[in-house]
């Protein structure tokens, strides 16, 4: 779907840096963010568009860092997420001036458009257990699962049911000769998904749980890798869950 007259990244995460050239390629030191994950008080439409007042209040998880960074643009990711008893809800809204996405089949080359993704372990006891899963901006979905941490195969098959995804964009779709501006997805995972990995489904309040976020993919001017934690691929980063409606 594209989208005109819509907000950019400056509105729904301020500040923000935009697309701005490297400064340094010094080495950045390992973080390990917390987020403190807010209940929403209404379902989210699940549209594309980030325009619930709950979208808005959310915090950011703050910008992404470029620890693999060699050459080109830094651009910018906002990650917000919110939950109620039903659903995990995520929402990124991505600077971009090359939007590239193909890809609609389950388990299909995700990771060859632009994309992000969500690595989860809904233990905070066992951060190396955790799921993995990729979207794009045409609702494309990869999913998988690590029973026994980032080292050890993943499940031969996990799928996971009833998410909701759906994408926006400002610009046009793999085309190299002009310049897009951003791209959003707006997520909704089905906390059942995670039973029998968690201490609590749903999560109660004052349930800790592990995320990491990242960002990749994008066609012939490919995106650098970029993410919340710089030290991958366990999600280490801490999730709070606040129950505040
Ligand atoms: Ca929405
Ligand atoms: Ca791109």
């Amino acid at each position: 779907m594209l989208v005109t007259g819509m907000m950019g990244l400056a509105s729904l995460c301020v500040p923000v840096a935009r697309g701005q050239p490297a400064a340094s390629t010094s080495v950045i030191p390992d973080r390990v963010p917390e987020y403190t994950i807010h209940r929403a008080a209404a379902p989210l439409a699940i549209d594309g568009k980030l325009d619930e007042p709950a979208w808005f209040a959310a915090p950011s998880v703050g910008e992404f860092v470029f620890p693999w960074w060699k050459a080109g643009r830094k651009e910018q990711t906002c990650a917000k997420l919110l939950w109620d008893e039903e659903y995990l809800y995520l929402a990124f809204l991505c600077e971009d001036a090359h939007i590239t996405a193909r890809h609609t089949e389950r388990d299909g080359k995700i990771p060859e458009d632009d994309c992000v993704e969500l690595m989860f372990a809904p233990d905070a006891d066992h951060p190396r257990v955790y799921f993995n899963i990729e979207f794009n901006v045409l609702g494309g979905i990869i999913d998988n699962f690590r029973p026994h941490g980032p080292d050890k195969a993943r499940a031969p098959k996990w799928d996971a049911d009833g998410v909701k995804i759906a994408g926006t964009y400002a610009g046009t779709l793999n085309d190299e000769s002009d310049t897009d501006r951003y791209w959003q997805v707006e997520v909704a995972i089905p906390w059942r998904n995670f039973t029998g990995h968690a201490k609590a489904i749903p999560p109660r309040a004052a349930t800790v749980m592990r995320l990491n976020l990242n960002r990749s993919g994008g066609g012939p001017i490919p995106n650098t890798v970029s993410g919340l934690q710089v030290a991958r691929p366990s999600p280490r980063s801490t999730l709070r869950i606040v129950s505040d409606v």
